[in-house]
């Protein structure tokens, strides 16, 4: 699918309390307001208009505006964060989202998910378990996308804590994978780059209108895209990867 527009949120100050469990310290704010300027800039670059929201103090994890929303060709959902400090991300995506989209959905109690387990790959949509997502929250999106004429399956994950945390698609049949998703039935139909567990944070990348965006200082990753002859953007994400954030999740692109 080719995009054309990006939703994007500044970081607060606030993002120092955002939920990390990777052990690399805090973030540190100017840092991260730098590097998300670039990362504005190379949605850009990829051919996109980018809307930029204003950062919200009462939600440190608001920076990852993929997660409480998933937006599609045809509508956008939104969704139900599975943790307690992110529900409330949801009012203001609705409101942002409400004048973009004619059709907007919205998951209910007692369904949990978050856009980090939704992998769009054409008209089809894997959703990861996890412990942000149960089954009544993918069974709400299932139902929902199926109105629209999407399918959907299911992907249970043991370790990461999105499904996108460990699977990227970059078109042409390709995905790049890790970790618990390397063996997964799911994608076995895929070309796949495995990445290696040292390498383990680039699996999540973006790929929009032929270009790759990837994360910088992950060399191994970047030569297995580029040798398939993709243009790839390198972005440094230290401040996002110490809250457990990658590329993907600080966009809802459509
Ligand atoms: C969280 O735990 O919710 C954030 N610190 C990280 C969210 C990453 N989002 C994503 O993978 N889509």
């Amino acid at each position: 699918m080719r995009f054309s527009k990006a939703i994007v949120r500044k970081p607060g100050r606030n993002i120092v309390k955002a939920i990390s469990s990777a052990n690399l310290g805090l973030p540190v704010y100017k840092k991260a307001v730098k590097q998300h300027a670039k990362y504005v800039e190379a949605l850009v670059h990829c051919g996109l208009q980018v809307q930029v929201l204003d950062p919200d103090e009462k939600h440190p994890d608001a920076v990852f505006v993929e997660d409480p929303a998933l937006v599609t060709g045809k509508c956008a959902i939104i969704t139900r964060p599975g943790v307690s400090s992110r529900v409330t991300e949801t009012e203001s995506m609705s409101a942002v989202l409400s004048p973009c989209f004619k059709n907007l959905e919205q998951i209910a109690h007692p369904g949990t998910i978050e856009g980090g387990d939704i992998l769009m790959i054409n008209d089809h949509f894997y959703i990861g378990l996890s412990e942000r997502t149960n089954q009544e929250g993918a069974d709400q999106v299932t139902f929902i996308l199926e109105r629209y004429g999407y399918s959907s399956s299911v992907i249970e994950l043991k370790e990461f804590l999105h499904l996108k945390t460990g699977v990227s698609s970059i078109g042409d049949n390709i995905l790049l994978v890790s970790g618990e998703l390397i063996t997964c039935k799911a994608f076995e139909k895929f070309r796949k780059i495995i990445v290696p567990e040292t390498e383990s944070y680039a699996a999540n990348c973006l790929s929009i209108n032929g270009k790759v965006i990837v994360p910088s200082g992950y060399p191994s990753t970047v030569g297995s895209i580029q040798s398939l002859g993709y243009d790839t953007v390198e972005l440094d994400m230290s401040e996002f990867r110490k809250i457990d954030g990658g590329l993907s999740c600080l966009s809802l692109r459509y």
